[in-house]
């Protein structure tokens, strides 16, 4: 077994370097390693003091998240949890000052470790936070304990609930750092220690007094962040359980308050929001592990790209490409376009420049990035051209015809549609092996996700460049096959007709977003069509009448056809499904939307009824997850995860539920088939139980386990 801790001594200072690749993560062993080497360390006569440093591109990254799964019980994490915490007090109460050296990050437990030691220095680019609660737990080893000693209760809470990363600057200006080594950072943590060693200093963080004293200052923090939580967690526990564990420690001190956080991390830990947050953080890693795809497959290297299209989502994607550093060409079709486009690219930069986001020279960078064009011009020297022009086939069908024409042969030609054939548009262009779909989503500077959507020809290259730009744009790219809508849009189809539904069969559209965002979506479903705007749905419907199809299968409301009909497109007219006084996004109900939904109750013989919040839930999601196992019967998408990241990352759906398929499996799926079985009884035929969930309901089996076991089979 490798050695995961080395322990060497440079000159009079010993070096304790942890090497577990490729985050250093405290697997068992790790914490061990270091346990052993700080007491020998403080027994080695040829040391006067001791760095802790990580080995390879990072200090330790957190505990091994991995193994959270296996904590079997409360009592087993508690046990656990106490051998850490006092095996961190033993590196605390080292005679000899221990100096922690970071660089890449020192999240969760890597933070914890260097906050036990009694000093930290951090190379410039070095980041911290406690992340935990993206996890779904809290801080385990002392850091809801040690870090607002440090740093002041304020900062604590802040790093604790919200799980960001800070950069080493503002570590050293908050008091978790001490100093910022530029150039070599091991000689000059040695150098540090050396003078602490000298002046015969040890500091303990868990002795610190002064930034936590203020107790009514404290309280004040405590219930302001309650109070802000109940809206931002959107329903998450893990927050408000950090800040009990913080408070605990500043008004009991720190032994109560350690006590106090093992025992509320213990629950955490067992929760089913830590399951489902572990699990979608790791299946955000599998998303880019793409089966029959090997690792060694050529992937070109994007230096340079352009965009068709000027439009909302073009400009967004340009942005996307100048904010990575690429240069983008941005080409429209009339200046006057152009003109509107690039007018609202400086607008968004210019918001985020004014919240502080970014500083205006770095705003002038970027823009300078981004290049206007009315023709073709340069094309033939970009690696890559997203087409994202009006969402009609005939037109892209021609811009991809344009593009086989005027770029190089191994330029990627990806389309931004969010619905059509992408093996069409790859014959249009004479060239489909290069072809792929880039499915942002609204904002495109903003939404993570983009869907990678496969043609049948698409190659191998063209594939893992996709994915790994994805990365490079900061984005989370997730594959799948090509269908009507692709995964997001087509399950997404399914979730707003039952909610369509629901309206003419008596709930009201106040009603139903309620319910959605009391269950953690950030807006509910009549509010995200009044934002996306309801003219691009009708659009789509038009389109797909045309070619004798619908959306979704089964009835479909004439409702969001008439409101097109009205010129209520959304937010952007001033009403849509809510009505918008002067500018304002304040949706208000309006009672028009009563009357039409009487109106085409009555063309389709239903009796209106009042409709309980429960069946409101129950039937989105269960419609939401019986179309996502379609999609995976089809292997439209390769795995339950990736569906769950595309929902999470597209939609914003709440993280600590898990995503759509999490969720159909926390419900168990013989329930939620039977709930499907009675929607067809009560409703209709187009309540057809996916094959799959009768499958896995029959063999007892959920989504995921399916999943792990086609993957270990
Ligand atoms: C904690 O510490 C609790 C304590 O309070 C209690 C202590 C007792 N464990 O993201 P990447 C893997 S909770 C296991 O692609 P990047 C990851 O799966 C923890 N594995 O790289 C991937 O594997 P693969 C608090 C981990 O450069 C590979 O490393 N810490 C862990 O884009 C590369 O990852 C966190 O929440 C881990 N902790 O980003 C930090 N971390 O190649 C979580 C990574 O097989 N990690 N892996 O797919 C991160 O945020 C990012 O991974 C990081 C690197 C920023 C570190």
């Amino acid at each position: 077994m490798p050695e995961l801790v080395h322990y060497t001594v440079h000159d009079d200072v010993a070096i304790i370097t942890v090497d577990n690749p490729p985050v250093n993560a405290l697997s068992p062993g790790v914490p061990e390693g270091i346990d052993a080497a700080v007491a020998r360390a403080a027994a080695d006569p040829a040391a006067r003091a001791a760095v802790l440093i990580g080995a390879g591109h990072t200090f330790i990254a957190g505990a091994d998240i991995k193994v959270f799964g296996t904590i079997p019980s409360r009592e087993v994490s508690i046990e656990r949890s106490h051998r850490i915490h006092a095996l961190l007090r033993r590196i605390e109460d080292c005679p000899k000052p221990i100096v922690c050296a970071i660089h890449g990050t020192a999240l969760g437990g890597g933070l914890e470790f260097a906050m036990a030691c009694h000093y930290r220095v951090a190379a410039p680019d070095a980041r911290i936070g406690q992340p935990e609660v993206l996890l779904g737990i809290i801080p385990g080893a002392g850091g809801t304990q040690r870090l607002p000693r440090l740093c002041g209760v304020a900062t604590a809470v802040e790093l604790c609930t919200q799980g960001q990363h800070i950069a080493a600057q503002r570590a050293l200006a908050e008091g978790i750092v001490d100093e910022i080594i530029e150039g070599d950072l091991l000689a000059g943590a040695i150098a540090f220690a050396r003078s602490r060693a000298a002046a015969g200093e040890t500091r303990k963080s868990r002795e610190l007094g002064a930034n936590i004293a203020d107790r009514a200052l404290a309280a004040a923090t405590f219930d302001a962040a309650r109070l802000a939580l109940r809206k931002s967690a959107r329903g998450a526990h893990a927050p408000f359980a950090a800040v009990d564990a913080i408070e605990a420690g500043v008004l009991r001190g720190f032994d109560a308050g350690s006590a106090a956080e093992i025992e509320i991390f213990a629950d955490c830990v067992l929760s089913e929001e830590s399951r489902n947050l572990i699990r979608l953080f790791f299946a955000e890693r599998e998303a880019a592990k793409i089966p029959g795809l090997p690792k060694d497959t050529p992937v070109g290297d994007i230096r340079s790209a352009a965009v068709v299209g000027a439009g909302t989502m073009g400009g967004g994607i340009a942005m996307n490409y100048a904010n990575a550093g690429i240069p983008v060409l941005l080409k429209e079709a009339d200046q006057a376009a152009l003109d509107r486009g690039l007018a609202t690219i400086r607008k968004n930069y210019e918001i985020s420049a004014a919240k502080g986001k970014l500083t205006l020279e770095q705003m002038q960078r970027v823009l300078s990035l981004i290049r206007p064009t009315l023709t073709y011009d340069g094309f033939d020297r970009v690696d890559i051209v997203v087409e994202a022009v009006f969402e009609n086939f005939d037109l892209k069908k021609s811009v991809f015809a344009d593009l086989g024409r005027v770029t190089r042969p191994d330029c990627i030609l990806a389309s931004n549609t969010s619905t059509l054939d992408i093996d069409q548009l790859a014959q249009s262009s004479g060239r489909p092996a290069n072809v792929i779909g880039h499915h942002f989503f609204s904002p495109a500077n903003v939404m993570k996700l983009m869907e990678v959507v496969r043609g049948r020809a698409s190659s191998p290259r063209t594939i893992a460049t996709s994915l790994k730009l994805a990365k490079k744009l900061n984005k989370v790219g997730v594959l799948v096959g090509n269908c009507f809508g692709f995964v997001a849009n087509r399950m997404l189809a399914y979730y707003l007709r039952e909610a369509h539904l629901l309206l003419e069969e008596g709930a009201g559209v106040p009603q139903i977003d309620q319910v959605m965002t009391a269950f953690g979506m950030p807006v509910g479903p009549f509010g995200m069509q009044d934002i996306a705007g309801i003219d691009v749905g009708a659009r789509i419907r038009q389109y797909l009448r045309s070619t004798g199809k619908t959306r979704a299968e089964g009835p479909e409301s004439p409702v969001p056809d008439w409101l097109y009909e009205m010129g209520r497109y959304g937010q952007k007219t001033g009403a849509g499904w809510y009505r918008y006084e002067s500018g304002s996004r304040a949706p208000i109900p309006d009672p028009l939307i009563e009357e039409l939904a009487e109106r085409a109750a009555g063309e389709r013989g239903i009796i209106r009824r009042t409709v309980s919040d429960d069946e409101i839930l129950s039937r989105i999601m269960v419609a939401l997850a019986n179309e996502g196992a379609n999609v995976l019967d089809e292997r439209i998408a390769i795995r339950p995860g990736d569906i769950d990241v595309i929902y999470a990352y597209g939609f914003g759906y709440p993280r600590h539920r898990g995503g759509p398929m999490a969720y159909a499996d926390s419900l168990g799926l013989p329930h939620v088939l039977a709930k499907v079985k009675k929607y067809r009884a009560r409703l209709g035929d187009h309540w057809q139980p996916a094959p799959l969930l009768e499958r896995l309901a029959a063999a007892g089996k959920g989504f995921y386990d399916a999943a792990t076991a086609a993957t270990a089979g």
